[in-house]
């Protein structure tokens, strides 16, 4: 896969390529990065690339005569590409469109400075907007970051195990399980004996239930639009009969009467 960056600071991105996984992608031709600098395409003569806002106020805008020519230089070069604009007014990105983006063989992401591009970059030359969340940036540079780093660690061959990215947290709408590793005792807190036993199948029953209690505890929303298999019911369902043994058990102790807490059925 490759990816073209458009911006004005490409020297952002060095470290970036430089680092961990990506650059072991990058080594091992998983994906190809570079960038292009917006300011190259600037024709006038001290290549500026913003300009004051039409209306007034303080604000300044990416004037679209460099940026239109650095898109049309990238489509030349991959004129497949999927191209990709970095806004907080674009769909909120997530691990689905992580996935959707991995599909494609080329992305060219377009990074906005100053208050944000002239409106005439528009989807003539665009195809898609996102955004990384409902916050304002300096510019497009770190949410292209973000993206393509989601995007890397989604192809095959990128981390340590082949499937390594289908056990992530949200590959399945739940959050991760909790993990351990040496040393067995910690601060006196030892691993679960469970994770030592060997037993495969009680060990994938474990991270299954511990996957859901940490959605439940702090995702709930995740949990309720989730699409739960018969698996995942039988174990909501357990704590559901436990919780409720427990309320039953304290109620009758403390001789209480709820109002309208009988069964309906
Ligand atoms: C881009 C914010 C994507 C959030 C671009 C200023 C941005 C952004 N997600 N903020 N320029």
């Amino acid at each position: 896969m490759k990816f073209v960056v458009l911006t004005i600071f490409p020297e952002m991105f060095a470290p970036f390529w430089d680092h961990g996984i990506i650059r072991r992608a990058i080594e091992k031709e998983k994906i190809f990065a570079s960038t292009l600098n917006i300011r190259d395409f600037a024709d006038n003569r001290h290549q500026v690339t913003d300009d004051r806002t039409y209306g007034g106020g303080s604000g300044m805008v990416m004037k679209p005569e460099p940026l239109a020519a650095a898109i049309r230089a990238a489509e030349q070069e991959m004129p497949s590409a999927h191209k990709v604009l970095l806004t907080p007014q674009g769909r909120v990105f997530n691990q689905k469109i992580a996935h959707e983006l991995a599909l494609y063989k080329n992305l060219v992401l377009v990074c906005g400075r100053y208050e944000g591009v002239d409106e005439r970059i528009n989807s003539e030359l665009i195809d898609d907007e996102i955004s990384i969340g409902d916050y304002v940036l300096t510019g497009g540079e770190l949410a292209a970051m973000v993206i393509i780093d989601a995007v890397t660690r989604q192809l095959p061959g990128t981390l340590g195990g082949e499937d390594a990215a289908k056990k992530d947290s949200f590959a399945d709408g739940l959050l991760e399980h909790a993990h351990y590793t040496r040393p067995q005792v910690f601060e006196d807190e030892a691993v679960p004996d469970i994770l030592l036993s060997g037993h495969h199948e009680e060990i994938e029953n474990w991270r299954l239930e511990s996957a859901l209690m940490r959605t439940l505890m702090k995702r709930a929303d995740l949990l309720q639009k989730k699409d739960l298999n018969p698996k995942e019911i039988e174990i909501l369902e357990k704590w559901s009969r436990r919780i409720e043994d427990i309320l039953k058990s304290y109620h009758r102790a403390h001789g209480e009467h709820r109002e309208g807490a009988e069964k309906k059925s």
